[in-house]
């Protein structure tokens, strides 16, 4: 596919101009003298479109929309708020080839991930429109006579979404949808690095809403980190902000958010981790690492950055590994053929060529890859070669996430050992286990395994389904999102007691007497 006409296709079929409002406060703000930022095309580093920016009193007009969006749409039933919820779904499902390019034309994803990403917002979408028939919370057995005591859960209110720029459509779709049928209204400040599909999918969106009637309950705030960002992270109007970013801006997004009482829901780095035992079917495992590692050019917050080998396969699954490695295509995600496309911008290229630097000088020896890689048909692009790195030891730089795809090997000699290198990390996201060992596996899964937020077994860190919870431990971040019961990171628990009876007796068997 020729990277022109799928831009024109793109960009028409979705209605995206040269400069696209990015703020929707019920309306699109006017772009007239307004900063804007250029979406930048990894694939040829040509300008797609631009986005106009925010400043403080556009934010303003956002959170009062906000604000009395939230009464008129948290006084719906919520299985009608799942109604249009459902309706979203299927604009994105209209659209969902569209969009897949628009990811990919914005930030490099092959095509396959692009429409991938989409699927897995309209996923989220069919989950959120059966919870929305399912918000159950308990009833409690009283200790009272004649008492219920139970809980409801309420929705927020107005809710803060900061995404980055490798998920760009679902995990806004992970936190929105799921917050909507919750009855919550949700304000987005997407990455600067992927603003045209943040207006894509807001418009789709919007466009239920509106002809539905409803008020702006899917509000979006593109605009700088420093400006809309610290503005949504310090309004104490924003009981809850989930950010998906680095461990470094997470911990300052937590920090202030817990100052002034908010709550937040973080999905911060990843250093995540293959076992690979004596046990493992080893055609299984070594495609399971190669996607970990490869898929997304290393840019998941699940990428495989590490793996561990038992040392009796260690040379057998190197090779095999090292063979998948020289086969695999690297360039224009367009091309169907293509497993690894370009990183997001030249400042991951800065970075991945500043850690191979590292890895080499703290002792790495380079097995694949190490440098950047010229496309073919794409001049000006950000494309490396997927990198493998043999270490002897975990440390310094094996310890830090990287987004590129850059993955350390190392030995290991019995299972205990490799689960306490395994989590000897700060980070603690994603992990896999390869083997056929029930034992083994089983081990990995237990309270004595992994430390993560999610184990895989025989299948890869990466790709996580939307059915479960999504998220981290230690400097991951411990939020979760998108399934099982993560919705009540987007309600307020409240537990109440109810006395039917004539009398009123106290708890504890406390006696009061008056
Ligand atoms: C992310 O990288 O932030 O599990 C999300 C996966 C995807 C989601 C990744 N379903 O790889």
């Amino acid at each position: 596919m020729n990277v022109n006409e799928v831009k024109k296709q793109v960009m028409d079929g979705l209605g995206l101009l040269d400069i696209n409002s990015g703020v929707y406060h019920g309306n699109w703000m006017a772009t007239a003298g307004k900063k804007t930022i250029e979406s930048v095309c990894p694939i040829d580093g040509q300008v797609l479109g631009s986005v106009a920016q925010g400043e403080e009193e556009d934010y303003e007009q956002v959170m009062s929309a906000a604000q009395s969006a939230f009464k008129v749409w948290s006084a719906i039933p919520a299985p009608r708020r799942g109604e249009v919820v459902r309706e979203i779904g299927a604009e994105l499902l209209k659209n969902k080839e569209l969009l897949g390019l628009l990811i990919t034309l914005e930030v490099g994803k092959t095509i396959t991930e692009g429409t991938g990403e989409i699927q897995e917002a309209i996923d989220i979408a069919n989950f959120a429109v059966g919870l929305s028939r399912q918000l159950y919370g308990y009833t409690i057995a009283s200790e009272r006579p004649e008492h219920r005591l139970m809980e409801q859960w309420h929705p927020l209110g107005t809710i803060g979404v900061i995404t980055s720029f490798n998920f760009p459509a679902a995990v806004w779709a992970w936190n929105a949808l799921i917050a909507a049928v919750v009855g919550n209204v949700t304000v987005w400040k997407p990455s600067s690095s992927a603003l045209l599909t943040a207006v894509a999918v807001s418009r789709i969106a919007n466009k239920v809403t509106e002809r539905n009637g409803l008020p702006p309950i899917f509000l979006l705030a593109c605009g700088s980190g420093r400006t809309v960002g610290n503005l949504l992270v310090n309004d104490k109007r924003v009981p809850l902000i989930s950010f998906t970013g680095s461990t470094a801006t997470g911990r300052s997004i937590g920090e202030q958010t817990a100052t002034r009482f908010g709550k937040s829901i973080l999905e911060l780095g990843g250093n995540n981790c293959a076992v690979v035992t004596q046990n493992a079917d080893m055609n299984l495992a070594v495609k399971g690492v190669a996607f970990g590692a490869m898929a997304t050019a290393g840019q998941r917050c699940t990428s495989t950055r590490r793996v561990l080998v038992h040392s009796s396969i260690y040379d057998s699954f190197i090779s095999k590994l090292r063979d998948v490695y020289s086969k695999v295509n690297i360039g224009s995600p367009l091309d169907p053929t293509t497993v690894v496309g370009p990183l997001v911008d030249k400042n991951a290229i800065d970075d991945f060529k500043s850690t191979v630097r590292k890895a080499k000088e703290q002792g790495g020896r380079i097995l694949h890859g190490g440098a950047v890689h010229e496309a073919a048909g794409c001049k000006n692009g950000c494309f490396v070669t997927p990198t493998i790195i043999e270490m002897d030891r975990q440390e310094g730089i094996v310890l830090e996430e990287t987004f590129a795809p850059i993955l350390y090997v190392m030995k290991y000699e019995s299972l205990e050992n490799a689960v306490e290198i395994h989590n000897a990390v700060p980070q603690g996201l994603s992990s896999a286990i390869f083997s056929t060992d029930i034992r083994e596996t089983e081990y990995f899964i237990s309270s004595a395994g992994s430390d993560c937020g999610i184990v895989n077994v025989n299948t890869s860190t990466a790709g996580a389904e939307i059915g479960g919870a999504f998220g981290g431990e230690k400097e991951t971040g411990g939020g979760r999102e998108s399934g099982s019961d993560a919705w009540k990171y987007y309600a307020r628990r409240q537990t109440v007691t109810i006395n039917y009876g004539k009398d009123i007796p106290l708890s504890q068997g406390v006696v009061f007497p008056v």
